[in-house]
């Protein structure tokens, strides 16, 4: 029964966000959850050789943040643009101020491949 309340609570709490993100024209929270693409200001965390999201929806003039958590240095490039080498902990912020999408990975692990769209 507590299950079945936290769960209700909990979409709704979703769809909450949901209609803010939209009322609110970009200023809308980024969730945590890193499975699904989300609206708004993206994160990508970058962890055991992965980005995740993989694929990430934001907005037209949207940043998208990506943060290395491994131990090894990983990139977020792009055509045309590029992150360097992030080490542990480090940050690469990219502004995305076109519709389309982007595919990109990691310069030093190819294999490691991601996506933002931007609508
Ligand atoms: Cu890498």
């Amino acid at each position: 029964m507590n299950k079945l309340g936290l769960i209700a609570a909990l979409l709704l709490n979703g769809v909450i966000l949901l209609f803010w993100g939209c009322s609110t024209s970009g200023q809308g929270q980024t969730s945590q959850d890193t499975t699904t693409a989300v609206l708004g200001q993206g994160q990508v965390i970058i962890k055991e050789f992965a980005f995740s999201p993989a694929q990430l929806t934001v907005r037209v003039g949207d940043t998208v943040t990506w943060t290395n958590g491994d131990s090894v240095s990983h990139t977020a490039t792009g055509d045309g643009w590029n992150s360097g080498n992030l080490s542990n902990g480090q940050k690469y912020s990219k502004r995305f101020d076109t519709t389309g999408t982007y595919d990109y990975l990691c310069q030093i692990h190819p294999a490691m491949k991601g996506g933002i769209i931007v609508l």
